[in-house]
């Protein structure tokens, strides 16, 4: 892992994303429906949820693998159209830069993912200190497309700059693939996303730029 100054204490990836999850379970208010994410990051976050489930009324789940987990705890699970908007959405990343801006969808999950951080007022990205990049692009750039447009989407991100590759055999929860598009070093993440955006056949990008994390916390610290 690479030391970040400041970094405090020597932790491990794991540990890491253990000890911001856990800090996450601060913000989390009484009798509230929590907005949940998906991931490694997330799964201790839901491992603590359990811990208080008395204290919520339950969660909105951005995934079926995290819903799955939820479920296990005993944690009711909502829709978000019952819900209404949300207080606080707690995520992953796959990176996140010095303005919040992230990277996601490495594990699929992005369109319900970026659908639940719209709908909350706080969404607070839980991450280990090896997600902190100067300029996001090292990550490829998920983007999930309508299965019918995939070549159609990849021959104009191939316009825009970008190397797409196909992640095959991944379905996502909503039935549409994904291609991860590479070499991308993006000065403009809000530019970029709104591109992506505008091309026919994609139905959400993994940059989280025009709405990015309002906090992240790393290794367990709050980042100023
Ligand atoms: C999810 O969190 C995905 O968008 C992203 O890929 C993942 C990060 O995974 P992990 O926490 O396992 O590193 O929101």
């Amino acid at each position: 892992m690479a030391h970040h100054p400041g970094a405090g204490t020597e932790m491990t990836p794991e540990q890491g994303k253990q000890a911001s999850a856990e800090r996450a379970l601060e913000f989390v208010q009484d009798d509230s429906v929590v907005g949940v994410g998906t991931g490694s990051t997330v799964a201790y976050f839901i491992q603590g949820l359990g811990r208080m489930k008395d204290r919520i009324q339950g969660a909105v789940s951005s995934s079926e693998q995290s819903t799955k987990l939820l479920k296990e705890l005993g944690i009711p699970v909502f829709d978000l159209n019952a819900t209404g908007p949300l207080e606080l959405y707690v995520d992953g990343a796959d990176e996140c830069d010095p303005h919040n801006r992230l990277i996601k969808g490495g594990g699929a999950a992005l369109t319900r993912e970026k659908i639940i951080a719209a709908a909350s007022r706080q969404f607070v990205c839980i991450v280990d200190p090896s997600k902190l990049v100067p300029v996001l692009g090292r990550f490829p750039v998920p983007v999930e497309v309508i299965p019918m447009a995939r070549s159609h989407v990849a021959r104009q991100i191939v316009k825009l700059g970008g190397d797409p590759v196909w992640r095959e055999g991944t379905v996502t929860d909503n039935g549409n693939w994904i291609l991860d598009v590479h070499n991308w070093s993006i000065t403009d993440p809000v530019a970029l996303e709104s591109r992506l955006n505008a091309i026919v056949g994609v139905v959400t990008n993994g940059l989280f730029a025009a709405r990015p994390a309002d906090l992240v916390i790393t290794g367990g610290e709050i980042r100023a």
